[in-house]
């Protein structure tokens, strides 16, 4: 029998306000379904400033920082953890490129997201980069699910 991972991957995603907003949760859940992964976590959430500061800590100081906290506070977001094998690097993959202009036609920022001339990229999804990406914001916006 072929070997199989003990503990599936797991990876925080978020449809942010503007997909949330534009009623694009169900399509964003359904292409990571439809992909094979499994939504184990989701909540419809807004957002606390102490969430925000941790979850985006590595950009503080840049300048669309607080564009950036501000646009994620501008609404109710669904927060989701999804599983299954490779789901950090394969939910990248469907969400596209950051710069919604450049990402390519059949991801979800390239389908369903264009540049709105503001100062933060206002992109739909957020995925989690790395396996401590994952679980650091895992800990983050479902202390319940913490690994
Ligand atoms: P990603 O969300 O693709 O991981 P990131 O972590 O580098 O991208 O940045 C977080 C968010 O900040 C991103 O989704 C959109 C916004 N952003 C990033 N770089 C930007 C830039 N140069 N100008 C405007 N917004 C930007
Ligand atoms: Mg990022």
């Amino acid at each position: 029998m072929t070997e199989t991972n003990q503990t599936p991957q797991h990876s925080l995603v978020l449809v942010k306000p503007d997909g949330y907003r534009r009623g694009l949760t169900g399509e964003v859940l359904r292409r990571i379904e439809a992909k094979g992964y499994r939504l184990v976590a989701l909540s419809i959430v807004e957002a606390t400033q102490e969430q925000l500061a941790a979850h985006y800590a590595e950009h503080e100081g840049k300048p669309f920082y607080q564009p950036l906290v501000d646009f994620m506070s501008s609404g109710p977001l669904a927060a989701v953890i999804i599983e299954g094998d490779a789901c950090i690097p394969a939910f990248r993959s469907l969400a596209g490129a950051t710069d919604p202009t450049a990402a390519a036609p059949g991801t979800i920022r390239g389908d369903l997201g264009r540049d709105w001339g503001l100062k933060v990229q206002q992109n739909i999804v957020h995925g989690s980069d790395s396996p401590e990406s994952a679980a650091r914001e895992i800990s983050i916006w479902f202390p319940e699910h913490a690994e």
